[in-house]
């Protein structure tokens, strides 16, 4: 009997490892899981609703242009420590917004605002201004792209990276722009 239920926790024990490798999830700690390649990540929040005056969405999901939003980027500066270089950032978007990420050291005056993508684009278009961005998020002005949505970024090295709203009434009228610094943080030992 004893030796029967030894069998059955074993395989028990077998069954729950499988099911547990299936959903990602192992036992047995990795190398992606020691202290020196630790991820970390942060929050931004890219666009906020307004709840003055109060904004009922229930009905209306999407307030008409210029109303019940509000353009700014929070927190403006945003610094993550990591004992490794792997740094996600989420930004969470609300309204009619686009991220973009610019490369280390890129400045709001580097920008061009001219460059800019129209078409029946709201705001002044979406910016185009390809040099040093290593991120463009979704057109936010495509019916298929939800205005409440996320984008996860990642950032691969240490430094200290320009985000900008492309759209352009945004970033020029707004000041709709901010920074993810990376730092790596200090070897322990
Ligand atoms: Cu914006």
């Amino acid at each position: 009997m004893q030796e029967k239920l030894g069998g059955e926790m074993r395989r028990l024990g077998a069954s729950l490892i499988c099911a547990l490798s299936l959903v990602g999830i192992s036992l047995i700690p990795s190398l992606a899981t020691s202290a020196e390649s630790q991820a970390e990540n942060a929050t931004v929040s890219f666009g906020q609703w307004l709840t003055d005056p109060p904004l009922d969405r229930l009905l209306v999901p999407v307030p008409p242009a210029g109303t019940g939003n509000h353009n700014e980027m929070i927190p403006n500066e945003t610094t993550v420590v990591t004992s490794g270089v792997d740094v996600a950032v989420n930004f969470i978007i609300a309204g009619l917004h686009n991220v973009q990420v610019y490369d280390a050291g890129t400045q709001p005056e580097d920008i061009n605002p001219n460059l800019v993508l129209t078409g029946g684009r709201a705001g002044g278009g979406i910016i185009d201004d390809p040099n040093k961005r290593i991120y463009r998020g979704l057109d936010p002005n495509l019916p298929e792209n939800p205005r409440d949505r996320v984008e996860v970024v990642r950032f691969d090295r240490p430094g200290k990276y320009l985000v900008i709203c492309g759209v352009r009434a945004h970033f020029v009228n707004n000041a709709m722009f901010g920074f993810v610094t990376v730092v790596p943080a200090p070897e322990t030992k």
